[in-house]
């Protein structure tokens, strides 16, 4: 059951634990909770900060607007992790971080115990970085409200590549092989809907032209949405000989239209 892999930790530092309930709880995450192939643990930073007013954040010296998060309850929390398994990563969800991708996810998954801290107003005191953080993520460039969401992203995006979460016949392999390519078109029934059909290859039952179809498809939708992805796509010759008639019919298309 346990797949011979210890559970992974995600502790989560936020001001905001209530906003983790739900997400983390539904579906796929929440299986994987169920099955104890992950712990998501929150703790609320204030919890950390001295009693009487339990203040967490304050104003930035040199002036300016906002506040800042105050160091204090942020290194005792992170401490008292750190006295709990030593071996912890901290990252800092920050609009300042490297842009999360596949591969640091992959990176990721292989860690046990994972510490997201969530900043909120105009972030964390800048000793909270040079003492206690690992590495910076940000999910994109958006602004947000806060890290909480940015950190969803980032248990939701490594928790599917361990062992165990995704369902038996969905794996991160299937990933990795269509990982450089957008995906074909989907349909199920009705095999019509209003006039609209369901390509007449997909009712064949000729599996081969269907692989070759959804091949083909894969190529055309990339080419048209994400040309970067296929600058990078390690093609196979049958890939680059598909995506060489494409582009073929991409320019008798045009010459037609009299583009
Ligand atoms: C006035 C302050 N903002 C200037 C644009 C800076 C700012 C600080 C904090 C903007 C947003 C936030 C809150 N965002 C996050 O904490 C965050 C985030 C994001 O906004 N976009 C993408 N990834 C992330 S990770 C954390």
């Amino acid at each position: 059951m346990g797949c011979g892999r210890k559970r992974m930790k995600f502790d989560i530092l936020t001001l905001f634990p209530q906003m983790f309930s739900s997400p983390l709880q539904e579906s796929i995450l929440g299986k994987a909770v169920e099955k104890g192939l992950i712990q998501i643990r929150t703790i609320n930073i204030r919890d950390f900060a001295v009693a009487k007013h339990r203040v967490v954040d304050d104003s930035p010296y040199g002036g300016g607007q906002g506040m800042v998060m105050k160091v204090e309850p942020i290194a005792r929390a992170i401490e008292w992790i750190k006295s709990q398994d030593p071996s912890v990563w901290t990252i800092y969800l920050t609009p300042q971080g490297r842009g999360l991708t596949q591969e640091i996810s992959q990176k990721l998954s292989s860690r046990s115990h994972l510490v997201l801290l969530c900043g909120r107003y105009e972030g964390v005191d800048e000793r909270v970085r040079e003492l206690f953080v690992d590495e910076e993520i940000s999910i994109g460039d958006y602004v947000l409200t806060g890290g909480e969401l940015a950190a969803m992203v980032v248990i939701d995006a490594v928790s599917r590549l361990l062992p165990g979460v995704l369902g038996s016949d969905r794996s991160a392999e299937e990933d990795s092989f269509f990982n450089s390519l957008l995906e074909y078109p989907q349909y199920t029934r009705p095999s019509n809907f209003r006039g609209n059909p369901v390509p007449e290859v997909l009712l064949s039952g000729n599996h081969s032209a269907i692989s070759l179809w959804r091949k083909r498809e894969a190529l055309k939708r990339t080419l048209d949405r994400r040309p970067d992805l296929l600058a990078r796509a390690n093609l196979s010759g049958e890939d680059q000989r598909l995506l060489e008639e494409i582009l073929r019919e991409n320019r008798t298309d045009k010459s037609r239209d009299g583009v």
